[in-house]
């Protein structure tokens, strides 16, 4: 099936964060594509993925880094498909500057910023599954089978010494 979402990273160092982003799209039946792209090593590859993504039937981008996290920011300024960003825990300052390298966008460029680490990175598929329910029904009803699933395991589990 052709790729909708294209999951792209800094650093392969940032795909132990940006996994839990892949499998939950797989867990949602959405195609998406895996590909390191730099923004600061690479960013003539950078300005190419973005600039072809629409043209390639990609339709939201997930972009994961961390530190001086550029490449959110930087992709949403080259393509109109909407950038989920997602600030990898980096090593020095624990995420915060990934957090808000990526959330204080300029008015005119936005990058839906979403939370430090794994929440961020799984959030960022579920966010991309009720954006894409609209134009895939499919997605949508895999969405809520999803939430009714995590409600389900809440209320089947509400002793914490038996979990
Ligand atoms: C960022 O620098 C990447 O997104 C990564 O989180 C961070 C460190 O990269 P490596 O030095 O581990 O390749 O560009």
């Amino acid at each position: 099936m052709k790729a909708q979402v294209g999951l792209i990273m800094g650093s392969a160092s940032d795909w132990s964060c940006l996994q839990h982003s892949a499998s939950t799209l797989e867990a949602l039946g959405i195609a998406f594509e895996v590909k390191v792209v730099s923004a600061h090593r690479t960013p003539d590859l950078l300005f190419d993925y973005a600039e072809s993504a629409e043209a390639r039937g990609l339709k939201l981008i997930i972009a994961g880094a961390g530190g001086a996290a550029h490449l959110p920011g930087m992709c949403a300024a080259k393509t109109h498909l909407p950038v989920l960003g997602v600030p990898v825990q980096s090593s020095m300052l624990s995420g915060v500057d990934s957090l808000l390298s990526i959330v204080q966008m300029p008015a005119g460029v936005p990058v839906g910023t979403m939370a430090i680490g794994k929440a961020g990175a799984v959030n960022a598929a579920l966010l991309a599954a009720s954006i894409l329910g609209h134009q895939f029904p499919e997605y949508h009803a895999a969405l809520k089978r999803w939430r009714e699933e995590q409600t389900q395991a809440v209320l089947n589990n509400p002793d914490p010494r038996e979990s």
